[in-house]
């Protein structure tokens, strides 16, 4: 097939999705074309099969704000007619859905069907998608999709509860490349952070308010009490001065590192003893899952899809939004008995292997084939609506 794929370029969860399926699905034949407005983060090498298309600017003196959407709309059309996409799949509602649905009308004007894949990642129902001066538009995308997946079942629910959808929501969970991401140890490199034999709490993401980075002190802060522990910090964003703040208040700057953004995360990953993710809201929790391939227990909010990748007593622990208390209890649990730690760690790197992304990438190959099938004119009859063959 050949495939358009839309997403944001930045270091975050959809982009990162995004890039891996591309890429899986480039190494399985199929022709990919990223249409972004930047190389997405994690496309850091050649890859056969895989092309990127720019989204440039426009700038004139009558514009306060370049058109964006409609130059990311003429874009798709371009790449549409001269690459002859059979299927175009944009990952996160705003506005890319809706843009989609725009080039999906130029493209008829000139007698090209392009059916659309939309994938919900979070933020773009629970957080953004919600404000009012964009929720109409995110309903709109999402009812003009052929097809509409989200990445739990927690973020199906919530879609179908905020907004009146008309399309069936598949639940496709988000996937990791059990390969890349699996531990390699490094003592040396563990040293380095680490020189007394301290275990590492690590937490990683793109530090905005609603990953509750500043909870991660603060639960770091009463485990060193009981632990001899120390923090990394992988990411940068627009919290980060406030948590260094925090730091500094508590006195405890001397325990934690900041690395800034970083791309190899496996190799730090395999550093670490315990990951921890106090976020306010989260679909899924792709960092977490990183973390738990690479055999990593998790301390986690319980919020959005968090239970369906991070299991309670077994992956790790799972707290209330903001319950300092019982995050900091259940990461003295695990860092202080080693027995428990090794168990923990065997029961991540199990959990991981169910969103492997052998398994899953034929679950997008499946559904875009149900999209063409359905254009064309063919319903299978062994096919259900989320694309899956139904086996008799
Ligand atoms: O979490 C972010 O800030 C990034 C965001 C995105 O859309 O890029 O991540 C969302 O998508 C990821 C991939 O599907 C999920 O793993 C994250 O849980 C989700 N973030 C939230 O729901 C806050």
């Amino acid at each position: 097939m050949k495939i358009g794929i839309v997403c944001y370029p930045t270091y975050g969860g959809s982009g990162v999705l995004a890039t891996e399926l591309g890429i899986g699905l480039a190494q399985k034949g199929h022709d990919i074309h990223f249409i972004s407005y930047k190389r997405p983060a994690r496309l850091v090498n050649y890859i056969p099969n895989v092309y990127l298309h720019e989204v440039g600017t426009f700038q004139y003196p009558l514009f306060e704000h370049p058109p964006y959407d409609s130059l990311l709309a003429s874009k798709i059309v371009d790449v549409a007619m001269f690459e002859n996409l059979d299927v175009l799949h944009v990952h996160y509602a705003i506005p890319h859905a809706t843009v989609a649905f725009l080039a999906n009308q130029i493209l008829a004007s000139k007698g090209k069907t392009l059916p659309i894949v939309t994938t919900l990642h979070g933020t773009d129902i629970t957080l953004v998608g919600l404000d009012r001066s964009l929720s109409s538009v995110v309903e709109f995308g999402i009812n003009k999709s052929d097809k509409v997946t989200a990445v739990s079942d927690s973020l199906r629910k919530q879609t179908q509860s905020h907004f009146k959808t008309e399309t069936d929501i598949c639940v496709i969970y988000n996937f990791i490349n059990l390969e890349r991401f699996s531990r390699k140890e490094n003592p040396e490199a563990k040293t380095n952070f680490a020189p007394h034999g301290e275990k590492i709490m690590m937490h990683i993401s793109n530090f905005r308010k609603v990953k509750r980075v500043d909870d991660v002190v603060k639960v770091f802060s009463k485990v060193r009490e009981k632990a001899p522990v120390k923090l990394l910090f992988v990411g940068d964003g627009p919290e980060r001065i406030k948590v260094q703040d925090t730091c500094r208040s508590l006195g405890i700057c001397g325990d934690i590192i900041f690395l800034g953004k970083q791309d190899a995360v496996e190799d730090l990953l395999s550093l670490a003893d315990l990951f921890i993710l106090p976020s306010a809201k989260e679909s899924f929790g792709l960092a977490a899952l990183e973390a738990m391939a690479c055999g990593v227990p998790v301390i986690s909010s319980n919020a959005g899809g968090l239970p369906e990748v991070n299991i309670h007593g077994h992956t790790g622990y799972l707290s209330e939004v903001g319950d300092i208390e019982a995050m900091a209890a259940g990461a003295i649990d695990i860092l202080l008995d080693d027995n428990k730690l090794a168990s923990f760690r065997v029961n991540a790197r199990n959990k991981a292997l169910e969103f492997s992304r052998d398994k899953i990438v034929p679950q997008y190959e499946a559904l875009y084939q149900a999209c063409i099938d359905e254009q064309g004119g063919i319903m299978s009859a062994t096919r259900q609506p989320c694309g899956q063959t139904h086996i008799v």
